[in-house]
């Protein structure tokens, strides 16, 4: 008997132009495009395996062992749904085809970064499933294609089916056709900028991304700023910065929309701080490496936790850690930087 299964993961992405916002919450369609770099070590990825069983009752699905459940309508039913609908039409053109996209599927999808890194998994997640669900339907879907539909399991998910540096074009197209992920360039194109991860606290954050960003477009004037005047030029530069690897454009930029992404969560009411006290040491830290070396050397950035993520050219990575350890010397997790590209230590 033929089996139908397939194996896919799919990496972690760090945002330097944040989405914070949506204009459709069952679409997730956002306010602003974005802008991420995917990173490409081993351990920081999401593998998922789907099979698909004519034996099987029903859709399953495990999360690091634990099954969870598929509600009707919600996301990982969406992304299923949208999956089978594809293969369904790949069916109609071949009649020769199994007709996978009758049959239940199970699937099974692990992380293999702990929890306490303080990443979240939802982006590198949804890829995965996603990707795994196009190779077990033999789905000839490019990756710009898929993302329109890992969009819908989690919005950042669309850039992690990408590496390299990738950007999320917002679209206008109110059926979201034109909201999705393209590649700004290949990792190859810029290999020397690396990632530090510096886990500052591995507490479940106090306020989720999905509802923060809601209320942070019901209340906040300055995300109105943000969205019209701010982010299109912001993503013109960086996208310039980029394909020049100009790193000081680059790590500016990514800087500040890391401090107006959190700005508009303060503008927000009631509220939402994600930095602590560490978050805003290791700004100062950084701010001040920079100063004293009379040019831009590093870049912090900040998602929806306390979490620090310092994007650095290789050769500046080793410095950075030691002065992180130096002033920061409790904090174990700094001894294992978490590099991007060639090799684990920077
Ligand atoms: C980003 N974040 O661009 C920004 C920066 C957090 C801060 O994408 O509701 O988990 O699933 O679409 O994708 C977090 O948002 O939210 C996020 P949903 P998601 O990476």
């Amino acid at each position: 008997m033929t089996v139908y299964q397939a194996t896919v993961s799919a990496p972690v992405n760090i945002a330097c132009i944040k989405y914070w916002g949506k204009r459709d919450t069952k679409l997730i369609l956002p306010t602003n495009s974005s802008l991420s770099v995917t990173l490409d070590q081993d351990h920081l990825r999401s593998t998922t395996t789907s099979r698909a069983d004519p034996s099987f009752d029903k859709d399953k699905l495990w999360l690091n062992g634990k099954e969870e459940s598929i509600q009707p309508g919600g996301r990982l039913s969406t992304c299923i749904s949208e999956m089978k609908r594809l293969r369904a039409s790949l069916e109609l053109q071949n009649s020769d085809l199994p007709k996978l996209s009758t049959f239940p599927v199970h699937i099974a999808s692990s992380n293999n970064f702990p929890t306490a890194a303080g990443l979240a998994s939802s982006a590198s997640g949804f890829a995965a499933l996603v990707a795994s669900l196009a190779s077990l339907y033999e789905l000839p879907a490019t990756p710009s294609e898929l993302s329109l539909i890992a969009r819908q399991g989690s919005g950042s998910a669309c850039r992690s089916l990408f590496g390299g540096f990738v950007a999320w074009e917002m679209g206008s197209a109110p059926d979201g056709s034109d909201s999705l992920a393209v590649e700004v360039a290949p990792r190859e194109h810029w290999p020397d900028i690396h990632a530090l991860i510096c886990v500052v606290s591995d507490d479940k954050k106090g306020t989720s991304s999905t509802s923060g960003m809601q209320r942070t477009v019901e209340t906040s004037t300055l995300l109105q700023h943000r969205i019209a005047q701010v982010v299109p030029a912001r993503m013109s530069a960086i996208t310039k910065a980029i394909l020049q690897r100009d790193f000081p454009e680059f790590a500016r930029i990514t800087m500040q929309d890391s401090n107006q992404f959190h700005s508009v969560a303060l503008d927000t009411d009631p509220p939402i701080f994600y930095l602590n006290d560490v978050s805003r040491a290791i700004i100062a830290l950084i701010t001040e490496y920079n100063r004293t070396a009379g040019t831009i050397k590093a870049a912090y950035t900040y998602d929806a936790g306390p979490n620090a993520v310092i994007y650095a050219p290789k050769e500046n990575i080793k410095e950075i850690v030691e002065l992180l350890l130096h002033y920061f010397p409790q904090a174990e997790p700094f001894a294992d930087p978490f590099a991007l590209g060639v090799d684990k230590q920077g």
